[in-house]
């Protein structure tokens, strides 16, 4: 029998590479900085209003690169106000990188951080516990909801810790992404289901249409650059690769018609488009806005 594909979630040293390299060959971060500058800010306006301190949790944070730039316009948005930060982030690795960054911007010092090293759920019970009564003005969850057992109960916990006019931010791939695309074709083969889903926006507007929760959603388009691929026993391809599939050596360790089925859709128009002799994925995502429950 075939020995079952590990997901890259068991090799963390691995899956820290393959998502740094990720990171180069996509406009991920920037798009979501995009967003961050042009769209966030009105979002804030509201939240708060007139209070001098503000409750946030990051869900997921890893190094903190994106929710200091939430912070930051956080800051611009209400300067005189102080904030409290909860941190929410498994990987003691990832913790340890976010805590050097703020220790090294003394600028930071309006914010409070809390850090908690551990998962979603972890939090919750946590949270039951200690914090009952405590609520927050902003949540985010970025890129994570893939991680947790039920998307649908994690966002009804976190929506309600929100305050009056508190808005909890999701960002997911889009279902119009090339992820979309890979996960309908080979879910069941890819995704171990144990430790990661494939859920995108889509699923999640699903989720929230059918409990009437409203929400708000913004598109961001998003490319990443996977010609690298296609190139028979590239390094960097090979990690690329095991970024798409969550699979550790996916190259290595996935049958041959797995590997031949997987790379044909990579690059089927469904997925990708060719440019300038370069394959570029399609990653859009897509971002879910939602207030405190009525
Ligand atoms: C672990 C699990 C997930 C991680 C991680 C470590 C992750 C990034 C970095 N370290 Cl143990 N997840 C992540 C972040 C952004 C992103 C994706 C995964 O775009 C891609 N997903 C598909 C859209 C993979 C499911």
């Amino acid at each position: 029998m075939a020995s079952p594909l590990m997901s890259l979630v068991n090799d963390d040293g691995r899956y820290q590479k393959s998502f740094q390299l990720f990171l180069e060959r996509s406009s991920e971060h920037q798009c979501m900085r995009d967003f961050i500058h042009n769209k966030l800010p009105d979002l804030l306006t509201s939240i708060g209003d007139g209070k001098s301190h503000l409750n946030v949790i990051g869900v997921g944070s890893g190094a903190g690169e994106i929710d200091l730039e939430m912070l930051s316009e956080l800051h611009k948005k209400h300067p005189e106000v102080v904030v409290d930060n909860e941190v929410v982030e498994p990987s003691s690795q990832q913790l340890h990188n976010y805590k050097v960054v703020v220790s090294q911007k003394p600028e930071l010092n309006y914010i409070k951080f809390t850090w908690n090293k551990m998962t979603a759920s972890e939090f919750e019970e946590h949270w039951k516990q200690t914090k009952m009564t405590k609520k927050a003005d902003f949540i985010h969850m970025i890129q994570m909801l893939y991680y947790v057992k039920d998307p649908g109960a994690t966002i009804s916990f976190f929506q309600s810790l929100l305050n009056k006019n508190g808005k909890l931010i999701i960002i997911l791939v889009s279902e119009k992404s090339g992820w979309g695309k890979l996960w309908r074709k080979y879910r069941t083969q890819l995704c171990n289901t144990e430790i990661s889903q494939c859920v995108t926006t889509g699923d999640i507007k699903s989720i929230l249409d059918s409990k009437g929760v409203s929400y708000q959603s913004f598109d961001l388009p998003s490319q990443m650059d996977i010609t690298e691929c296609f190139i028979e026993g590239d390094e960097k391809g090979e990690l690329l690769l095991d970024f798409l599939t969550e699979v550790l050596d996916f190259s290595k360790t996935a049958s041959q018609e797995l590997r031949a089925g997987v790379l044909e859709l990579l690059r089927h128009p469904d997925c990708s488009m060719e440019a300038e002799g370069r394959v570029i994925f399609n990653n859009n995502l897509g971002v879910i806005v939602i207030d405190k429950p009525t």
